[in-house]
């Protein structure tokens, strides 16, 4: 067997958390022969300590083989210490009147101090996921506020948006979502993100050969970039297995490979496709051997430059905002 590994949750008794705890300690991060050691960070109040001693309850009742050990704790240096991953998906949801900057800056305060913890006690070769939301730009905060751990060890989550776009296009094409290759959402998890179809397949074929104008403008990008709020409007809640899901991809692919495909991660920018150094961007990437590539030499069309462009505006405005946060 294997020596476990210690992997943190943060934001542990909320839904995303509910839908992914469990499947990570089946086993479907990290393989179904590497136990871990559960570290779940909650905030340091009645309901969430009760509310996580909750689930933790119903962990130890699942009698996971691969789970070594299981800890909670509200102190974020004690949890990230030796951590080797840590899903960062607890953070303050947007309130009705609340304005993306007003978000911003209550969730700024949460990943300064986790990147400054992280700093100080994880294991120096840590993988990062932010899930939390704004969460490109808390990855960007969480890195800058950890100088000893390398910047590319801070991503964010775009996959959820990647596997909405994926299922669209298969409905479309009537095909196998396993079918399609080399399809990318670039850029920031918001209302600007573009998803891209000019370089993907279905099987030999080229979708952009056979692409539907229209329904690509009116129906496709629409639906990807406001899938979150239909489904607010439809269950009640925010996404949450479907984002469980979505972190599983991103992290069992970066530590065990995507096979040689195209999966989107939001990573630090080296300035590939001229987007600003550091800013946290959906990219095209290929994971092998524990760690993820930027895919290079795409030739890119006026349209997707402009697709880029717009979310390197929506990221710098964000990066001004936090910058100042920082100090
Ligand atoms: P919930 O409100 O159900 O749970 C959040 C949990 O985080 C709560 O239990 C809360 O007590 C805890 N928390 C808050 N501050 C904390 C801190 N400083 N330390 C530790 N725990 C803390 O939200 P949930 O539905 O689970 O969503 C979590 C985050 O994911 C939100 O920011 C949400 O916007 C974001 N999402 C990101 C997505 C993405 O694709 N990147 C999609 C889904 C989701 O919207």
């Amino acid at each position: 067997m294997k020596k476990p590994m210690k992997v943190v949750v943060t934001g542990a008794a909320g839904q995303i958390g509910y839908s992914l705890l469990f499947r990570i300690c089946a086993g479907e991060v990290f393989g179904k022969d590497q136990p871990i050691n559960l570290w779940l960070l909650e905030r340091n109040n009645e309901t969430s300590i009760k509310a996580v001693r909750g689930v933790m309850m119903e962990l130890d009742d699942c009698a996971f083989p691969l789970l070594a050990s299981l800890n909670s704790t509200s102190d974020p240096v004690e949890c990230f210490e030796g951590a080797d991953v840590a899903f960062l998906v607890g953070a303050r949801p947007r309130s009705k009147d609340m304005q993306r900057k007003d978000l911003i800056e209550a969730n700024a305060r949460i990943f300064i101090e986790q990147g400054k913890a992280i700093d100080q006690s994880s294991n120096k070769n840590i993988k990062v996921l932010v899930v939390g939301n704004p969460c490109n730009t808390n990855a960007y905060i969480a890195r800058r506020c950890a100088p000893s751990i390398n910047p590319r060890n801070f991503t964010a989550m775009m996959r959820l948006d990647h596997n909405r776009a994926l299922t669209q296009l298969a409905q479309k094409y009537d095909c196998a979502v396993d079918e399609i290759t080399d399809l990318v959402v670039w850029g920031n998890h918001g209302n600007t993100m573009y998803p891209d179809l000019n370089q993907t397949k279905i099987g030999e074929k080229k979708v952009a050969d056979t692409l539907d104008a229209t329904w690509y403008t009116d129906n496709f990008t629409p639906t990807v970039a406001k899938r979150g709020s239909a489904i607010i409007e439809a269950r009640g809640h925010s996404s949450a297995a479907s984002a469980a899901n979505a972190a599983i991809d991103h992290v069992r692919d970066w530590v065990l490979g995507s096979n040689d495909q195209w999966v989107t991660m939001a990573v630090p920018s080296d300035g590939s496709y001229g987007v600003p150094e550091g800013l946290v961007f959906g990219f095209p990437c290929i994971c092998k051997d524990g760690d993820y590539q930027i895919v290079q030499g795409l030739q890119l069309t006026e349209e997707q430059k402009a697709g880029i462009a717009r979310n390197i505006v929506a990221l710098e405005e964000e990066r001004k905002i936090v910058d100042e946060l920082i100090g």
